[in-house]
């Protein structure tokens, strides 16, 4: 549901504990106690990115040091996938470093193609391949796709000093098609990029407007690249996290919250309060795209701990709309 971004300060600043528990009640009530989702992501095409996203590790605008890797086969996939859904992830995630697709070109046929394979194994399938159009989103969604993800990333006014090669109006004109192609939407943003509180909170605001909502939100925290002009930003207050992800679970109820990058740079007791504040998504395997993540025994460890249990395949958690047959 729309909501101002004066509301959305109100809720934002409340004492923590009463925010916390104001998020913690509708989590129970949107979702089962106790439950996880994991995801594996997988890079499929690394690096040498025309855009300049500040953030980036792939763009080829900057000197990260990180080896290219040209797009991958479905049959190079289709085995990684296998061991995440071994493994216990029931979302599968493939990510793409270039500006965007195109109907006809062979790399996009390739990405049919295994998204036609991958949507075979039973786990929800997500794609992120930058810009798309409406015959692009539609071909997806008919080779199998259940989710498209396509951040924000941040305010609309933070977004120009982030990045230049592309609008935050290219992004929302994406997630346009995405929807109109009955996808399901993954969209959220990144915080710890020199943003304030208003910009955070203005992300929050358009998340909201979207329609529908967004299903998946990921809250990723910044991981600094070397060569990146964000290298340097300091990292956020743990507190800052948890309130956004609280506000988060509360003005969106129904989506699946998605702690994402940047968890090994978080203590487990503050993945612990993230958890509780109402996120029910972690990325798991020990690598992000390019980025690090803790590892896959480390996060065994953490959930069995706190009594958390990775969410079953085929559970009676609500299927996204957009891939319940
Ligand atoms: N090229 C596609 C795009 O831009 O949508 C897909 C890949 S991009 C790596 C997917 C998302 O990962 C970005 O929108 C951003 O939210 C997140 N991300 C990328 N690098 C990050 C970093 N260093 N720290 C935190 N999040 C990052
Ligand atoms: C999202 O919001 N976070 C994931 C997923 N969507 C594709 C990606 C995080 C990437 C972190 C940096 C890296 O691995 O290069
Ligand atoms: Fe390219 Fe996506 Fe990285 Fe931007 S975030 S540089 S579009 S891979």
């Amino acid at each position: 549901m729309k909501q101002t971004l004066e509301t959305l300060e109100k809720i934002y600043h409340r004492p923590l504990f009463d925010l916390i528990q104001e998020s913690r009640r509708i989590f129970l009530e949107f979702w089962p106690k106790n439950e996880v989702q994991l995801c594996t992501l997988l890079s499929v095409k690394t690096g040498g990115c025309s855009e300049d996203c500040g953030y980036c590790a792939q763009s080829a605008h900057y000197n990260t040091g990180l080896q290219k890797e040209s797009l991958m086969s479905t049959a190079e996939v289709l085995p990684v996938a296998e061991r995440a859904r071994a493994n216990g992830s029931t979302r599968f995630c493939m990510g793409a470093a270039w500006k965007g697709v195109r109907d006809g070109d062979p790399k996009f046929e390739t990405m049919i193609e295994t998204v036609r394979e991958v949507s075979k194994l039973g786990m929800e399938v997500c794609v992120t391949l930058g810009q798309l159009g409406d015959i692009e989103a539609r071909k997806l969604k008919e080779a199998g796709l259940t989710a498209y993800n396509h951040n924000i990333d941040t305010s609309p006014e933070h977004y120009k000093k982030i990045v230049s090669t592309h609008t935050f109006e290219d992004r929302l004109n994406t997630i346009g098609s995405v929807q109109r192609a009955g996808l399901s939407v993954c969209c959220g943003g990144i915080i710890g990029m020199g943003e304030n509180e208003t910009d955070r909170l203005s992300m929050l605001e358009v998340l909201c407007s979207l329609d529908p909502e967004p299903e998946s939100v990921p809250i990723n925290c910044l991981t600094p690249i070397e060569g990146t002009p964000l290298a340097k930003t300091p990292p956020i207050d743990i507190f800052e996290l948890v309130r956004l992800i609280a506000t988060s679970r509360i003005v969106l109820p129904k989506a699946k919250i998605r702690l994402s990058a940047g968890r090994d740079r978080l203590s487990r007791e503050g993945q612990a309060l993230c958890l509780f504040a109402g996120a029910n998504s972690i990325f798991y395997g020990d690598k992000l795209l390019t980025a690090t993540n803790p590892g896959v025994d480390e996060d065994r460890t953490l959930l069995e701990s706190l009594g958390l249990t990775p969410q079953a395949p085929y559970s009676d958690v609500p299927v996204p709309s957009a891939c319940a047959s």
